[in-house]
């Protein structure tokens, strides 16, 4: 079996890890879990990096700087990077009608100071990436909510937080984490489409780009491995959520690989750049909650799994890439051919349509997709 090495990159958010299993119908089934130890554990299963809410890691005041102390030490004596913050505006009353798009004025106020005090935070950790969940930004009923005017006050805010990291040179960009409902009825930005097209308005756009999430995109019956491509191509793949999910229902979260597994074989595929074209170059970061059926050993089996799925995936992807079986079958396909443009250069509009077709043949081939799918498919299960 593989083993995971910082060299792969792999990062968690110490919420994952240190989920304690409270949901809808539940309390919680573990201890809270000192951020130390999260810290100390993920180095010794091979992670390399980790993120936080603010509230994970200092949720209470007046023990502020001993936690940030303890969890500095931790970092330097571990060689963990932190590389990703965001901020917790769901869980407090206060942000039950969301944060930069609460109807209430003084609650927007609140959610831009609190964002701001992390992003401090976040810079002298020395993350690089800043995301931002609206999960509670959105609605549960027609009337209360007047979409275009939050999406003004969403857009005010990203506007100020990109000032703020500008005038304070902060080397930081923003990624939006899109989620279509849950806990909100409906949630704003509800798909990376939707918040591709919001970054577009943002004064400035390339400080912005996405985090996708594998539950989140699935939950919504879309395709995971097509939106974090048209991220790509956009530019704006800043980060991702890798988790696992069984199609549209709730939030699962379950640990990477489960779930939608042939997803995740080409979600790998697309983040090692297998198809070619832009590639991701940032952590490959876990959002997963461990079962509430697990203990605290439990807990680090289903971390260690997140990481050896990827392994497992990675490798037969590039066995996959490698294939010259499969390299037959792509240029069956006409898989490459999609690279070339419809139009050559100097061609006009007029030679275009003036030629003629053979359209019945062109209707009558087969196009030989099946074949490469079954190759992809014997690679997944280790066939080949
Ligand atoms: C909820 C999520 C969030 C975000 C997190 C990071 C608690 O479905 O995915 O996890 O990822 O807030 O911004
Ligand atoms: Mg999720
Ligand atoms: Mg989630
Ligand atoms: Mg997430």
């Amino acid at each position: 079996l593989p083993v995971p090495t910082p060299d792969d990159r792999f990062s968690f958010g110490l919420w994952t890890v240190g989920w304690q299993g409270v949901d809808v119908f539940g309390g919680p089934v573990r201890p809270p879990m000192d951020p130390v130890y999260a810290v100390e554990r993920l180095a010794g299963i091979g992670a390399a990096a980790l993120s936080f809410h603010d509230d994970d890691l200092v949720p209470d005041d007046s023990t502020r700087q001993l936690t940030l102390d303890r969890f500095a030490k931790a970092i330097a004596d571990t060689g963990l990077v932190v590389e990703m913050a965001t901020t917790n505006l769901f869980g407090h009353a206060v942000f039950k009608d969301g944060g930069f798009t609460a109807n209430d004025r003084r609650v927007r106020r609140l959610a831009l100071a609190k964002v701001l005090r992390n992003i401090d935070l976040a810079a002298e950790l020395g993350a690089r990436t800043y995301v931002l969940w609206g999960g509670r930004e959105g609605s549960e009923s027609g009337g209360s909510k007047d979409v275009q005017s939050a999406l003004a006050r969403y857009k005010e805010a990203l506007d100020l937080l990109c000032a703020y990291v500008r005038d304070q040179g902060y080397d930081l960009r923003f990624a939006l984490e899109p989620k279509p409902n849950e806990p909100r009825g409906d949630i704003l930005l509800p798909t990376i489409g939707h918040a591709l097209a919001f970054i577009s308005e943002l004064d400035e756009p390339d400080r912005v780009g996405l985090n996708p999430e594998v539950g989140h995109e699935e939950m919504a019956g879309l395709n995971f491995a097509h939106g974090i491509a048209q991220a790509l191509w956009h530019g704006k793949l800043f980060h991702v959520d890798l988790n696992g999910q069984h199609g549209p229902r709730f939030d699962q979260d379950l640990r990477f690989g489960a779930g939608n597994l042939r997803g995740a074989f080409w979600t790998v595929d697309v983040l090692e750049g297998g198809p070619g074209g832009a590639a991701y170059d940032g952590y490959r970061h876990f959002d997963y909650k461990p079962a509430r059926t697990e203990d605290d050993e439990g807990v680090w089996v289903t971390a260690e799994a997140c990481m050896r799925n990827y392994l497992m995936l990675r490798e037969r992807t590039r066995a996959f890439r490698a294939d010259p079986a499969v390299h037959e079958a792509l240029q069956a396909a006409r898989v490459g051919d999609l690279g070339v443009p419809t139009l050559a250069d100097g061609e006009t509009i007029e030679e275009l349509r003036a030629e003629r077709h053979d359209v019945a043949a062109l209707a009558e081939q087969g196009l030989a997709f099946e074949a490469l799918d079954q190759l992809a498919m014997e690679h997944l299960l280790g066939a080949r």
